[in-house]
């Protein structure tokens, strides 16, 4: 059973006034039980991973380029984000498959690079609301893991997250079930990628307004190794409580 991870996404979202955020998380919880890891925007990362040395908190990015350099106007490149002071970075986010037009193939290209730069890729799937009625979420799932994940997979390495995209900010989540349903279907999809004591390893996330009201519920659900937390993760008291129901 691997530690379980609280990862909190910022999204476009903070300043340097929200460092303060990190700072009041660290002293509220110096030893958490389980993993944590904040993935503010990238021009946070340096001050964020400064305002958390020495603590539990590691940080991290919402993003990388597939190529370690070159002419990429905008871009951050993962040896970027690990200069910057990150240790993981989020792959795969439904925004960024939805805003910047990102395939599985895409982000297995990203993935990989990421991972063998050192960084700990979380690596985002998740249908959507009109795939969910047409009964396709088991199939959109699968083949998302099978296109996304590289086959250098590793536990120490990678972390999937399950985010059905209508419950991405809009204050929905599944039934517990429904989590249940697709958090044992993606333990037994790696097991057949990559055998049964890698996929054990693997943590599994689910995300989708987490909130703390709801994170002890979900996190009881087999097969949920954690949360990736969006807007609940940008207060330190409210990312502390979905923590706490982790510990
Ligand atoms: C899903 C999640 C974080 P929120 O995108 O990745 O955001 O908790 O705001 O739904």
């Amino acid at each position: 059973m691997p530690r379980k991870l609280a990862a909190g996404n910022w999204k476009m979202n903070g300043g340097s006034a929200e460092l303060s955020e990190i700072a009041a998380l660290a002293l509220a919880h110096p030893a958490p039980g389980c993993d944590v890891l904040i993935c503010p925007p990238a021009t946070l990362i340096s001050r964020m991973a400064e305002a958390a040395r020495g603590s539990a908190i590691a940080v991290g990015g919402q993003d990388c380029h597939g190529a370690v350099s070159g002419a990429h106007t905008g871009d951050v490149s993962a040896p970027m984000l690990l200069d910057a002071g990150a240790s993981h970075v989020i792959l795969g986010h439904s925004e960024r498959r939805q805003d910047h037009g990102e395939t599985d193939a895409t982000v297995r290209i990203k993935t990989t690079t990421a991972v063998t730069e050192g960084l700990i890729a979380v690596v985002c799937i998740g249908e959507t609301l009109g795939e969910r009625e047409a009964g396709q979420t088991l199939d959109v799932i699968g083949t998302q893991m099978d296109g996304s994940l590289p086959d250098s997979t590793t536990a120490a390495t990678i972390v999937v997250a399950y985010e059905p995209v209508w419950a991405i900010g809009t204050g929905l989540t599944p039934t517990l079930d429904q989590i249940a349903e697709v958090h044992d279907f993606m333990r037994a999809r790696l097991a057949a990628r990559f055998g049964a004591d890698m996929a054990d390893g693997i943590r599994l996330l689910y995300g989708g307004s987490v909130k703390p009201s709801n994170a002890a519920e979900i996190f009881a659900v087999p097969n949920v190794d954690g949360a990736l937390v969006g807007g609940a993760s940008l207060k330190a008291d409210d990312f502390g409580q979905i923590i706490a129901a982790l510990d």
